[in-house]
């Protein structure tokens, strides 16, 4: 069955693939399963019909028939488990692999979208000048600790895995900053993500929406 995700219509993002339907899309692809996607504004984000099937007004969303999901890594998670290719067969190592899913989401988004929003937002603050260090020391903490653990491996634990897929999706967002390149590693390993073939068609697909809007 054809599921159907949203999307920004008009992504902040200028389709660099930062927003979180992203995710969705790179497992759908991953998978092989076909979706649809239903653009939103952000006025139809926050309107009744939306507000039912995200309570907090945002993309993405998964229906499937008579199921809807919010949080993209819940959806991934769904479509991981529902299709071969992004979770293993053995119970321990697909154990493992949610780890790193919940490890992506938990503990190292949060500090890099910490950071990301003092730098987009809080320029202009007196205090911004001392807090930006501390909150780019914390990110350093946790990138320090990920390249231990990945060393010269291509993957996080054995083959791709949706935790793979979630942590590159998540170290992308440090893309401008230049902290990645400060743990060649995880550079490479961010580089691996993107060279994958389902990744490229999701992106691909993510910023022909925004192509679209500076065409129309
Ligand atoms: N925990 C939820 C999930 O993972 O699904 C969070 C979803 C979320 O943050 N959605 C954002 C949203 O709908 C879009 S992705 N925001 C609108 C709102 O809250 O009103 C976040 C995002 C937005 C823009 C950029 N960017 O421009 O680079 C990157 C990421």
């Amino acid at each position: 069955m054809t599921s159907t995700i949203t999307a920004f219509a008009s992504s902040p993002d200028r389709g660099r693939g930062l927003a979180r339907d992203m995710p969705v899309r790179w497992a759908l692809e991953e998978v092989g399963q076909p979706y649809d996607v239903r653009l939103l504004s952000f006025d139809e984000m926050k309107q009744a019909a939306h507000l039912s099937l995200q309570p907090f007004g945002q993309i993405p969303t998964y229906e499937e028939g008579d199921l809807a999901l919010f949080e993209s890594a819940a959806i991934v998670l769904h479509v991981a488990q529902h299709h071969a290719g992004l979770l293993p067969d053995d119970a321990h190592a697909r154990a493992r692999a949610i780890c790193w899913m919940f490890s992506a989401k938990g503990t190292l988004e949060p500090p890099i979208v910490e950071r990301e929003v003092a730098v987009r937002e809080e320029r202009d603050k007196s205090w911004h000048a001392e807090r930006l260090p501390v909150l780019e020391g914390r990110v350093r903490e946790r990138l320090g600790q990920l390249s231990c653990r990945l060393g010269d491996a291509d993957w996080l634990d054995g083959a791709f895995s949706a935790g793979d897929l979630l942590m590159v999706v998540v170290l992308r967002r440090l893309s401008a900053s230049g902290m990645l390149e400060e743990y060649p590693n995880l550079a490479a390993y961010v580089a691996r993500g993107e060279a994958r073939a389902a990744y490229k068609r999701a992106f691909d697909a993510q910023l022909a929406v925004f192509t679209a809007t500076q065409t129309s």
